[in-house]
């Protein structure tokens, strides 16, 4: 792998992009091969960006634990193959693992599903003939893989033995080419990196930006040029990195705080060589927006937040976590519909596409690592669990709409080796941004927890009157306001709530209300959100997020019914009874703001 994928690919002046999505062909791999070069046998159709998991006929496919293949071919445009241009493929997302093979020869591997990577072929691919391109996919999650996983091998009473992926987090394990896969062409010469960091002062925006470049030591001189909505210059630059002040900003506020949520400006980068010729230009939106704390609060451009949505997934019918950008736009406009203003992206980061939308809507997002469950808390997992992270923020790093960092999901942080450990993690994050505050949900007890006093924000899942005390609504006002307050008073940090929720059967009906009932999970929230109302006026309670959005697929169990039922949005994103109630009442927040 050639490069860590920072920027997204777009067309530009001197920048083409290709997608290589469409329909590839695919074959599952017995266990004895450990690679797809020289595999034989016939192939399947597979749709890429998808899971494979939901696509097929087949129980083996939906449940194969090792490597696939996937396999196509492609052409390159003969502008490409000039001398002073690379040719790059970029996947945005394979997981777990991929290896990629080009003509017979390995080009590439990556590590860690849910983030992207780019491999320059610039030497490598054929001119004038067909390129045979072979991605080897291995979904396998072990002690050391973030999220960690376990393989298990099941022997029956006839000793036949077959192999099982288990794993403790609560979603399907999908697998295959997850998001879209480009081939792309930018110069010899070109715009590495760009890092954009902002603040506000009066109605003054100031932009704070580093960009480098790669591919020659010679001198290279930039120009540096913001643009607004309407397209007009408002700041220039012939510094490579630099401030530039705009007056008269607009600040980039979250949906409803503002009549313009999500505004966005141009940021263009251009190198330029010696005989004052343009070698590369790229272009970024950003927004102008700051993000502070204290012991109690976050403040968006020195207003205070209060963050209201929703833990999501990547998931739906037959895609699994395919990117899917009917499903997306749909998943914004129910965010809108419904008044939220936030969403974390438990329990991995997104497909950028999704960013890019928040950003443009004005939806605040929690980006989470993929680290789930966090359990043996070893040497080897730490460094590829930072390894997630620096890869995460150098994606990441440049959207607006990210305003905290969540450096895991519910780890087993009552353990005493939970302290070192993310006390290492914590510093590796704020070593690469200081400008986002730090949280994780935490499951644990304000009591027990041995991490959290080492993040900036507490977030807590809790599950009161589900699996704690199922049933039991009459207690959830008074042990959830007593508890947060808790975790409060000893940390003093801001606490929200990441986690709380019930499973609702679509169409299940109880009344009075009984667990598993559309009734009983709108009951649910309604007492949550008595006790939010009490907790707010105490200064330090800072987001409510209902678990789910939408219902979602998990590995089978006795406690899932066709996957886990706690979206207030079923899994084709309609609206159970609960949606109008939290409707109502995200819409009543946002005008009070
Ligand atoms: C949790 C997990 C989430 C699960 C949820 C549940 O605490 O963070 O991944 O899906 O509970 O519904 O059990």
């Amino acid at each position: 792998v050639n490069a860590e994928g920072s920027l997204y690919p777009r067309e530009t002046e001197t920048r083409e992009v290709k997608t290589l999505d469409g329909i590839w062909k695919f074959r599952v791999l017995p266990p004895v091969n450990t690679g797809c070069l020289g595999a034989e046998g016939p192939t399947i159709l597979m749709p890429v960006p998808s899971s494979y998991n939901d696509v097929t006929q087949n129980v083996l496919i939906r449940d194969h634990v090792g490597l696939v293949c996937y396999e196509r071919q492609f052409r390159v445009p003969s502008s490409w193959s000039l001398s002073d241009r690379r040719v790059w493929l970029r996947f945005s997302s394979v997981s777990y693992a991929a290896n990629v093979s080009l003509n017979g020869y390995q080009v590439g591997s990556h590590k860690i599903g849910h983030l992207p990577f780019d491999i320059d072929i610039t030497g490598v691919f054929r001119h004038n003939a067909n390129n045979f391109l072979t991605v080897a996919v291995d979904n396998t999650l072990g002690n050391n893989t973030i999220p960690q996983g376990i393989v298990e091998y099941i022997r029956n009473a006839n000793s036949q033995v077959h192999v099982k992926q288990s794993y403790t987090f609560d979603f399907f394990n999908y697998a295959g080419i997850h998001r879209s896969v480009f081939l792309h062409s930018t110069p010899k010469i070109y715009v590495d990196d760009i890092k954009i960091t902002t603040n506000i002062q009066g109605d003054y925006g100031f932009v704070s930006y580093e960009t480098t470049y790669k591919g020659t030591t010679n001198n290279v001189q930039c120009l540096v040029q913001i643009y607004d909505k309407n397209n007009d210059q408002v700041a220039h630059s012939k510094e490579c990195s630099g401030s530039l002040l705009i007056p008269k900003a607009n600040f980039w506020w979250p949906y409803l705080m503002d009549s313009n949520p999500g505004y966005l400006y141009t940021f263009k980068i251009s190198l330029i060589n010696s005989r004052k010729e343009l070698i590369d230009t790229y272009y970024e939106k950003i927004g102008i927006r700051t993000i502070e704390w204290t012991n109690t609060s976050i403040f968006i451009n020195e207003k205070p937040l209060y963050l209201r949505g929703f833990g999501m997934h990547e998931d739906s019918d037959l895609r699994g976590k395919g990117w899917d950008p009917v499903l997306w736009v749909k998943n914004f406009n129910l965010l809108q519909w419904v008044g939220a203003n936030a969403f974390r992206t438990s329990h991995y980061p997104y497909a950028e596409e999704i960013y890019q939308l928040a950003d443009e809507l004005g939806i605040m997002i929690i980006g989470e690592c993929p680290s789930v469950d966090t359990d043996i808390f070893g040497p080897e997992l730490l460094t590829n669990h930072k390894l997630a992270l620096t890869k995460m923020i150098n994606r990441d790093k440049n959207h607006p709409s990210v305003i905290i960092w969540s450096i895991a999901n519910e780890p087993r942080t009552q353990k005493d080796p939970a302290d070192a450990y993310f006390k290492q993690i914590a510093d590796h994050v704020k070593s690469l941004d200081t400008s986002r505050p730090i949280t994780f949900s935490t499951n644990q007890q304000y009591y027990s927890d041995k991490a959290v006093k080492h993040v900036d924000v507490i977030s807590v899942n809790r599950y009161l009157a589900w699996y704690e005390e199922p049933g039991q609504l009459m207690d959830v006002v008074a042990n959830l306001t007593h508890d947060i307050a808790k975790w409060h008073k000893k940390f003093n940090k801001p606490v929200l709530i990441s986690e709380y929720g019930s499973d609702a059967i679509t169409g299940f009906h109880a009344y009075p209300e009984y667990v598993w009932s559309e009734d009983y999970q709108l009951a649910l929230l309604s007492e949550h959100f008595k006790a939010f109302d009490q907790l707010r006026p105490e200064g330090f309670f800072v987001g409510e997020f209902i678990w789910n959005f939408a219902d979602f697929n998990t590995p089978q169990s006795f406690t899932r019914a066709g996957g886990n039922k706690k979206g207030i949005f079923t899994r084709s994103r309609q609206p159970k009874s609960a949606a109008h109630l939290v409707r109502a009442r995200y819409n009543s927040i946002a005008k009070s703001e």
